[in-house]
Order: C-alpha cells, then sequence, then structure tokens
C-alpha cells in the first residue's frame, strides 16, 4: 500500500454521463505509462461529491474491471450522508478494494464525538480498513494530534491521506505512529512530505506527471533531497500553470492531447475555455507530458 496513487479524474459528457470507454483510458494510462502504484478511486479529483450513488458505484466497479489486479486500489466512499457512505464501503468491499478511505463528514460543524462515531459506523458495517481523508481547506474540519491518537486506537484505521500543509502536526505523527501509512496529499509538497516520511503520496496531477512522482519520493527516501528538489521545481512550474488555467479542467485537457477520451467536468465547473488551449499544448510539450 506505499508508493504513488493517482487519484482518478473521471471523464463526463456534457450531461454529467460518465465516458466508460475514456474512464477505462484513464487507468490504463495511470498504469501503464504513468506506472503508478495504486489508483485512489472517487476522491476529490474524481468529482465524487457530485455524482450520484449509482454513478460512484458505476466508477468502483469500473476501476476495479480494468485494473483487474494490477496495482493497489483505494475507494473513497466518504459522504455526510452516512447510509451512502456505508452501502458505498460494502460495494467497494465486495469488489476487493484493498481500503477504504473516508473525507471527515463536512458542511455542518460535527462534532470529534460524531466524526469518530462516522468512521466506526464504517468500518464497523464494512469490516474493511479505513484511511483517514483529512482534508482541511475543504472540509473545514482540522483534527489535533489527539484527536489523531483516538482514531488510530482501532487498528482497522491504518493510515491518513493527509492533505495538509501542517508539517508539524505531519511530523508528530510520524513519530508516533511509525504503523500506519501516512500519505502526502498536496502535490506541489510532495518533497516536505517524502522528507518528513510519508509512505506514498496521492494525488490528482500524477494521473499526467506520476512518474516525476515517483522520482520525488525515491530520491527522499534515497537521501538524495536535492535532486528531488530539482525535480520538485520542475514538477511545481507545471502545476503552477495548471492551477492558473483551473485545475481538473487542464488536466483532462492534458489527457486530450495525449489520445485520451477524459471528456469534461461536471457542472457547475465551468467549460474549459478553448482561448487557453495553446497554453495546454505548450505544457504537453514542454513537460512531456
Ligand atoms: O481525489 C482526491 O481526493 C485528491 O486528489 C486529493 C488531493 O489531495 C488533491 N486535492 C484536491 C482538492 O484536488 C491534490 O492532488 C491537488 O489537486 C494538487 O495538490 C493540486 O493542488
Amino acid at each position: 500500500m506505499k508508493g504513488i496513487f493517482s487519484a482518478l479524474l473521471v471523464p463526463f459528457d456534457e450531461n454529467g454521463t460518465i465516458k466508460e470507454q475514456g474512464l477505462r483510458e484513464m487507468i490504463r494510462q495511470n498504469i501503464d505509462k504513468q506506472k503508478v502504484d495504486g489508483l485512489y478511486v472517487n476522491g476529490s479529483s474524481g468529482e465524487n461529491f457530485m455524482m450520484t450513488t449509482e454513478q460512484k458505484k458505476d466508477v468502483f466497479r469500473i476501476a476495479s474491471e480494468e485494473n483487474n489486479g494490477q496495482v493497489k486500489l483505494i475507494a473513497q466512499v466518504g459522504s455526510i450522508n452516512l447510509h451512502e457512505a456505508v452501502d458505498l464501503g460494502k460495494y467497494a468491499t465486495e469488489l476487493g478494494y484493498d481500503s477504504l478511505s473516508a473525507v471527515t463528514p463536512f458542511y455542518y460543524p460535527f462534532s470529534f464525538e460524531e466524526i469518530k462515531y462516522y468512521y466506526e459506523t464504517i468500518i464497523n458495517e464494512t469490516n474493511n480498513k479505513m484511511i483517514i481523508y483529512a482534508i482541511p481547506a475543504l472540509t473545514g474540519v482540522s483534527m489535533s494530534l489527539h484527536q489523531f491518537d483516538d482514531l488510530f486506537q482501532n487498528e482497522k484505521v491504518i493510515g491518513v491521506k493527509f492533505t495538509d500543509g501542517n508539517f508539524y502536526l505531519l511530523e508528530r505523527l510520524r513519530k508516533k505512529y511509525s504503523n500506519k501509512l501516512i500519505y502526502s496529499g498536496f502535490d506541489e509538497m510532495l518533497i516536505y512530505g517524502a522528507i518528513s516520511g510519508v509512505d506514498g503520496a496521492i494525488g490528482s496531477t500524477f494521473n499526467i506527471n506520476g512518474k516525476r512522482a515517483k522520482q520525488i519520493l525515491s530520491l527522499c527516501q534515497e537521501g538524495n533531497v536535492s535532486k528531488a528538489y530539482d525535480i520538485q521545481h520542475v514538477t511545481n512550474d507545471l502545476i503552477e500553470e495548471i492551477l492558473d488555467l483551473g485545475l481538473y479542467q487542464t488536466l483532462k485537457e492534458i489527457l486530450k492531447m495525449t489520445g485520451i477520451d477524459a471528456g469534461v467536468c461536471k457542472e457547475p465547473f465551468e467549460a474549459f475555455n478553448p482561448d487557453k488551449l495553446e497554453k495546454v499544448r505548450k505544457l504537453v510539450s514542454t513537460f512531456d507530458l
């Protein structure tokens, strides 16, 4: 379960329908070209929170079929509808997913006891492993070291996807929990996570730039931080441009230029402005994507 995991993008048509063939191509591209160690299915990058339950199940099924046991699969099942989270967790478990993951429940200011109940319910009902998905910038949920201590007491909680810039907390977690998996969540900060000893990383840009992410992680593990920095700088030149142009839309346009039917983003994400296509073309050639 270690290494670089692509947070799988999902291709949609203009009506918000999943483009199944495009999704299969996307999975192949991640496994065959980016050589990722695993896929994080139905995360933020998969536009998960905008899909129907049936669509989420379709993505889990298609990813499992297309992967056919090649790389590790993590199913993100989190939802503020706990019944949906459990239903998805059972479905992904039956499909053989290696672990579940769930975003902290968001929108309402849930107490920590409620958050803990949410994770325990998903774990008990599915009998699968759980990776906490902590992304305070989007959920507003910042958990303390003591709250992680509490969640980590459950042996089914095998780790955390740490999409946070709080490197003090990351260091404390790493020192205390050598037995838990810690995944870095911000691709542009991968090197700092890698220096702190994360086990891996989960990110959206790995769909197109997974090979560089693998290099950053392994160079840090070998102690060659200076070379890792060189690659992080190139990576961040790319990510900066992508964030300026619009994250998920641009990733999909890049993939289309490399022959993948990556579709469009779900509304209300705005459509990609075709005036910017020339900039995308330049990224593909400059960064050899
Ligand atoms: O699917 C997912 O859950 C993710 O991709 C999470 C991951 O942490 C990404 N975060 C979001 C909100 O997309 C990052 O990979 C992020 O896109 C990247 O670092 C660019 O900021």
